[in-house]
């Protein structure tokens, strides 16, 4: 089920490349439509060295045009991801590659999308994976080293990880990230009687949404979809936002907590149990062992990775049927 037909961006693609006079140096050389500067063309020629001629207001436009377009183009998406961390990056790359005719949101609180993925454990770098997780760090194209035992794989930096996870994920011509945006409540929808559909979410700039109670009346956007997924986390100022939200609906009676930590126990069943909790929302990542009572996995990543799979795995079978 497609969403509505809206308005796609429509900027021009990039012209063809206009090859540069051999050592152009002066902003008229480069303010050629298409034209790509060599680095080799500045190194030496910084006395008279000019960035191309621009108007502030050219800027503004640049910007806001690409934003608004993009703001009214997914009003209307397939599946909307709450929380940019590792679990949601996974679920929008599997989602973006298995069906590139789908509009995919990302809703991500922070300025910076990937959640706790940019460290390992207690601010260590290094980000380690169980097997068979490394298949999704091979897929991406993630570097990892083997560890000695065969059982798991070593990242060397996690940043590595989320930087490269994040650049495929927005190069993706269906995906659109919009951070540093809230979601602060979910769409729904009279379903079967007495329950309820999850139809799409509510946002609003996070700033906003934590002046809730100091400022008033500072009401919100929509995005109406199908298919939610989320995965907010267990921790942070907005963990575990939308199980918490059904809760506060009275749709689920009571969230089972997060358990101890025991490695062997969490990322087995936080992978096995993502699954959608109510009609039109799907929970995996860490959200899930907030609902669940599952323990927790602490400082390995791997079942953040294969329940972003899972995620887009239930997520696809609503656009199969
Ligand atoms: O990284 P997180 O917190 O969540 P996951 O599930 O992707 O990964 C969890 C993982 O980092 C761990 O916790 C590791 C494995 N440790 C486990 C353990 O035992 O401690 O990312 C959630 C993202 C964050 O970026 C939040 O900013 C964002 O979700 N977020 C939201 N974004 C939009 N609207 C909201 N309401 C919201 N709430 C959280």
């Amino acid at each position: 089920m497609s969403p509505p037909a809206a308005t796609s961006p429509t900027f021009s693609v990039a012209a063809p490349v206009t090859k540069l006079p051999s050592k152009a140096t002066t902003a008229n050389d480069y303010a050629v439509k298409g034209a790509q500067a060599s680095i080799a063309d500045m190194e030496g020629n910084w006395d008279s060295f000019r960035f191309a001629p621009i108007r502030e207001s050219q800027v503004s436009r640049a910007m806001t045009r690409r934003y608004f377009e993009d703001l009214d183009a997914h009003a209307e998406s397939d599946i909307v991801i709450v929380g940019a961390g590792s679990c949601g990056l996974s679920t929008a790359y599997v989602l973006a590659n298995r069906r590139p005719d789908l509009r995919i949101t990302i809703i991500e609180a922070g300025v910076a999308p990937g959640g706790g993925a940019w460290l390992g454990g207690q601010l260590f770098s290094a980000m380690v994976m169980r097997k068979p997780a490394d298949a999704f760090l091979r897929e991406v194209g993630v570097p990892y080293e083997e560890d000695d035992t065969g059982n798991f794989v070593v990242v060397k930096h996690a940043a590595l990880f989320t930087s490269t996870l994040l650049s495929k994920v927005l190069a993706m011509p269906n995906v659109k990230l919009f951070n540093a945006t809230c979601v602060e409540d979910l769409i729904t929808r009279p379903s079967n009687g007495q329950d309820v559909r999850i139809a799409g979410v509510v946002t609003n700039w996070t700033l906003v949404t934590m002046h809730h109670d100091d400022q008033s009346c500072m009401d919100p956007n929509t995005i109406n979809a199908p298919v939610i997924i989320s995965t907010t986390g267990h921790d942070g100022p907005m963990g575990a936002f939308s199980v918490k939200r059904l809760v506060s609906m009275q749709r689920i009676e009571k969230l089972g907590g997060m358990r101890g930590l025991d490695m062997n126990t969490a990322e087995d069943a936080i992978v096995k149990n993502t699954r959608e909790i109510v009609p039109g929302l799907i929970v995996g990542g860490m959200e899930l062992s907030e609902v669940d009572g599952a323990n927790r996995m602490g400082p390995t990543f791997g079942a953040m990775v294969l329940s972003g799979v899972k995620a887009a795995e239930e997520a696809l079978r609503v656009f199969e049927t």
